[in-house]
């Protein structure tokens, strides 16, 4: 790890205490809500946030001189043109924490509903759609290991379009949390030894109770790692292809089904190669992985949720009202779900939707 990494939690509340104060950085209060919903009775979260459906997407207007200025007219802005521009490079120097490597960099979270969320953005351009390298792997676990509360934090990556992702430079995200998100408990339950099934250990990969397809593996302890020969860097790599690999297969799965209509069979190859799209997950004691098949949730009272890596930690932001309702109504593992491949293919559902 490195050195710059050990007064972690300290740099962390500091840089993101003067954010907060000079406006640099804005916090949005939200309201959470629980939602107990799957076979294990873990409790979901619905974040309501209403002020955030206010929140810039991104774009900056592209402002330039005033051509009729003179000494006794000042200068009015012109705003030209509206266009994209990536908030990572160049960073705002308010929000820089310290490097997680010397390719890394760790960046307070501009608009944060959670207290000193940050990302872990490669100092050079890399797109977002690219898989997550061995350094990447390293990094974002570097600072995951540096938290206080390091067994509760949740980090995540957006991967590719349909993924939740709105900036395209290659950025992991880090939520530090004081208490277990959903998806740490659901985890934990699903590993312990049930009636005819095995207790998952450390390098076993298994699914958790979501509709969707997903894969999870367990990651040894720090201490047995130590033990071994392997580094820290090999068992993340390791365990990040064995996930990748199981996500193509179950895609391919999918797509082979005899249920599916030719037409639905090509589209599945199609978009998923065109997209890449996945959200990926990662604990001090799992990693995750779920392919995903679009963007947001199917259409509910004419609303859809945009979904991201969170939703699959179990937990949801609704940004107004309609979309709260359509949550708790729907339920969170429910919702999260109709943005990934469905285990099975149901015939009479889709028979229904294009009846529809
Ligand atoms: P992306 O991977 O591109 O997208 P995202 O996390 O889904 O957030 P998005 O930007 O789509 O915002 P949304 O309204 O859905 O991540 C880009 C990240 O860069 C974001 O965290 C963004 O805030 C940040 N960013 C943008 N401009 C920046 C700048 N100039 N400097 C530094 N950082 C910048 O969600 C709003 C916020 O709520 C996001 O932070 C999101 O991560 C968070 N959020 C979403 N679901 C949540 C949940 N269930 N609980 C708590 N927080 C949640």
């Amino acid at each position: 790890m490195m050195a710059i990494l050990n007064n972690f939690d300290t740099l962390l509340s500091t840089t993101y205490d003067s954010a907060l104060a000079s406006g640099d950085l804005i916090f949005t209060a939200s309201e959470t809500q629980k939602s107990s919903e799957t076979e294990y009775d873990i409790q979901c979260e619905i974040c309501y946030a209403p002020a955030l459906a206010k929140k810039p997407q991104g774009v900056l207007p592209i402002v330039e001189s005033d051509p009729n200025a003179s000494k006794d007219r000042p200068s009015t802005p012109v705003i030209k043109k509206i266009e994209k521009s990536n908030p990572f490079l160049p960073h705002d120097p308010a929000l820089y924490v310290a490097d997680a490597s010397n390719e890394h960099k760790i960046l307070l979270n501009k608009f944060c509903v959670v207290p000193k969320h940050f990302l872990v953005v490669t100092k050079a351009f890399k797109s977002q759609t690219e898989p997550l390298t061995p350094t990447d792997l390293l990094a974002v676990w570097s600072t995951l290991k540096a938290l206080k509360h390091s067994e509760h934090a949740v980090a995540f990556y957006n991967c590719g379009s349909h993924s939740g992702a709105s900036q395209p430079h290659k950025h992991m995200q880090v939520l530090p949390l004081e208490v277990p998100s959903p998806i740490s408990m659901l985890v934990r339950e699903c590993s312990k030894r049930q009636r005819g099934k095995k207790e998952n250990r450390p390098g076993d990969i298994f699914s958790v109770p979501f509709d969707c397809i997903n894969h999870v593996i367990l990651l040894p302890s720090t201490d047995l790692v130590s033990e071994s020969n392997q580094s820290q860097e090999d068992i993340l790599t390791e365990a990040y292809i064995t996930l990748m690999d199981a996500m193509m297969m179950s895609i391919r799965e999918y797509a082979e089904q005899e249920a599916l209509p030719e037409r639905e069979r090509e589209l599945v190859f199609r978009t998923w190669s065109s997209s890449r799209a996945y959200n990926w997950l990662l604990t001090t004691e799992f990693m995750m992985i779920v392919p995903r098949k679009q963007e947001s949730s199917n259409l509910h009272k004419n609303v859809s949720l945009n979904i991201n890596s969170l939703g699959f930690a179990g937990m949801v932001l609704a940004k107004t009202f309609a979309e709260l309702e359509v949550v708790k109504e729907k339920g969170v593992i429910a919702l999260v779900s109709e943005t990934g491949y469905p285990y099975e293919f149901d015939q009479e559902s889709h028979a229904r939707s294009v009846e529809e």
